[in-house]
Order: structure tokens, then C-alpha cells, then sequence
């Protein structure tokens, strides 16, 4: 999920291209704003902690561009294309590491694990907002 600021900063597109250039399939996308008791529930591990308050102003500030991304290893190569949750200590070359500084406004999401991603999917998105279809190059990305 692409946070307000990345959409606010017009780096929606770019950040996808990064996606779909590594060869992994859109099957579900929205702009969206998210309300408070989503942030609330999205974010619910984060409860309680000093920075929370922040997180869900920040979160529900403008607009997000929610996505759900397929391909072998995505939910973990995709964590790895965002890097390091402050930007400071993100490689270049991620996302984190090439577009933002501050913690606070690291401008991306993704979901660290198949759990996480279950849960965060059925948040987001009903199924009707699912496509279901092939990558032509499929077998041109993968051996
Ligand atoms: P992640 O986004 O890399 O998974 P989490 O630890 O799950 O990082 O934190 C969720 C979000 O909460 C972060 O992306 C960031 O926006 C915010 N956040 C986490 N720690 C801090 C902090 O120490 N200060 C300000 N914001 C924070
Ligand atoms: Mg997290």
C-alpha cells in the first residue's frame, strides 16, 4: 500500500513500475481513503505504542493506493524492494532508501508475512474486486 505521502507526492506510478518491472502480477488495485477505524484495525499490533497516534494520522491523512500483488516470493520480495522501515537505514536502491527519510513518513506498505497478508487482503479488498487473468510472459519470468 502506497501511503498518502507517496500518492500526495505524485510517486504512485513510479513506485508500481518498480512492481511490475520485477515481473509480479496486479490482480487488485484502489485509491482509497481509509478511515479511522480501518487504520485502527490495519495497524491493530502497533496499539499502544508511542508512535501509534502519529501512524494513524499519518495513514489517514489522504489518500492510499491500496494493491495486491502476485508471483513466487512476493510477499517477501516485495518487503525486501521497500526496505528497512526508516528510510535512513534503507539500501539504496528500495523504495524506503530512494523516496523517503523520516520513519514516520516512509511512504509504503507491505505485509510481512502470509498471515499478515491474508488478513490485511480481506481488509481491504472484497472479492469481487479481484482479476483474474494470465501473464502473456509468464514463462519468460519464470524458468
Ligand atoms: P513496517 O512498515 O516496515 O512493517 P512496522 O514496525 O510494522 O514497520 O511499523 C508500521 C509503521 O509505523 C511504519 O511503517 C512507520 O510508518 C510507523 N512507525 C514505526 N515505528 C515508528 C517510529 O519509531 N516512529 C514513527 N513511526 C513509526
Ligand atoms: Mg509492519
Amino acid at each position: 500500500m502506497l501511503k498518502p505521502d507517496a500518492v500526495k507526492r505524485r510517486l504512485t506510478g513510479i513506485i508500481l513500475s518498480r512492481f511490475e518491472q520485477r515481473g509480479f502480477k496486479l490482480v487488485a488495485a484502489k485509491t482509497m481513503i481509509i478511515s479511522d477505524e480501518l487504520a485502527k484495525t490495519h495497524y491493530g499490533e502497533h496499539e499502544g505504542k508511542p508512535f501509534f497516534d502519529d501512524l494513524i494520522s499519518y495513514i489517514t491523512s489522504g489518500p492510499v493506493f491500496a494493491m495486491v500483488l502476485e508471483g513466487d516470493d512476493v510477499i517477501s520480495l516485495v518487503r525486501k524492494m521497500v526496505g528497512a522501515t526508516n528510510p535512513k537505514e534503507a539500501d539504496v536502491g528500495t523504495i524506503r532508501g530512494d523516496y523517503a527519510i523520516d520513519t514516520g513518513r516512509n511512504i509504503v506498505h507491505a505485509s510481512d508475512s502470509q498471515e499478515s497478508a491474508e488478513r490485511e487482503i480481506k481488509l481491504f479488498f472484497d472479492e469481487s474486486e479481484f482479476c483474474d487473468y494470465n501473464l502473456p510472459d509468464e514463462d519468460i519470468i519464470y524458468e
